[in-house]
C-alpha cells in the first residue's frame, strides 16, 4: 500500500467526471488499498479517486467511530437507486477543501447500487452519516464539491483562502 497526495480545490482534475470501471481488477484493488491508506492518515472517512487524480468511478469510506476497529468500504460504478423525499442538513468537511465546513442538505437516505472489493454486485441502503458520505463521494464523481451548493460570495471566500494557503507552501 502506498500513501498518495490528495488534491485540493482549486485544482481542475477535482472537474473531471469520472469514468466507470469495466472489471474490478488487480489494478483497481491496488488502487482501493492506496486510496484507504491516504483516507486513514488524513483521517477523512471517504475518499473518491479523483482526490488523488485517478478518474475512475471508484470510493472507499469507512464510518466507524471505534478506535482500531476499522470498517473499511468499498464501491465501484456506485449508483444511487432511491432516495428519499426528507432532507438531512449535516456539517460537512472535504478532504479536498482542507479546513473549511458548511451545513449542506441532502436526501436523509438513499439506496445504492455498486461493485464491492471483489467486483461482486451489491445494494446498500443507507441513512444518517453513511448516506451523506455517499451522497458527497459520488458528487466527486461528478466533479462537484459540496462549496458548490453554497452561496457564490461564500464559495469564493473559501475558493480565496484555499488559493492564497497553496500560494505559500512549496509542496506542490
Ligand atoms: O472526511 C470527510 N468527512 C465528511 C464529513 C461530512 C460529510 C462528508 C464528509 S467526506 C470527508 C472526506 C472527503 O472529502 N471525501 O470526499
Ligand atoms: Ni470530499
Amino acid at each position: 500500500m502506498a500513501k498518495r497526495t490528495i488534491l485540493t480545490e482549486p485544482n481542475k482534475l477535482l472537474r473531471i467526471i469520472s469514468k466507470p470501471v469495466d472489471q474490478v481488477g488487480k489494478e483497481e484493488q491496488k488502487l482501493m488499498d492506496d486510496m484507504l491508506e491516504t483516507m486513514y492518515h488524513a483521517n477523512g472517512i471517504g475518499l473518491a479517486a479523483i482526490q488523488i487524480g485517478v478518474p475512475k468511478r471508484i470510493i472507499v469510506m469507512d464510518i466507524s467511530k471505534e478506535e482500531g476497529k476499522k470498517e473499511p468500504k468499498y464501491f465501484v460504478n456506485p449508483v444511487i437507486k432511491n432516495k428519499d423525499q426528507l432532507n438531512n442538513t449535516y456539517e460537512e468537511g472535504c478532504l479536498s477543501v482542507p479546513n473549511q465546513f458548511a451545513e449542506i442538505d441532502r436526501p436523509s437516505k438513499c439506496e445504492v447500487e455498486y461493485l464491492d472489493y471483489f467486483g461482486k454486485k451489491k445494494v446498500l441502503k443507507a441513512d444518517g452519516l453513511l448516506a451523506t458520505c455517499i451522497q458527497h463521494e459520488m458528487d466527486h464523481l461528478e466533479g462537484i464539491l459540496f462549496i458548490d451548493y453554497l452561496s457564490k460570495l461564500k464559495k469564493s471566500m473559501i475558493v480565496k483562502k484555499l488559493s492564497k494557503l497553496k500560494s505559500n507552501t512549496t509542496v506542490l
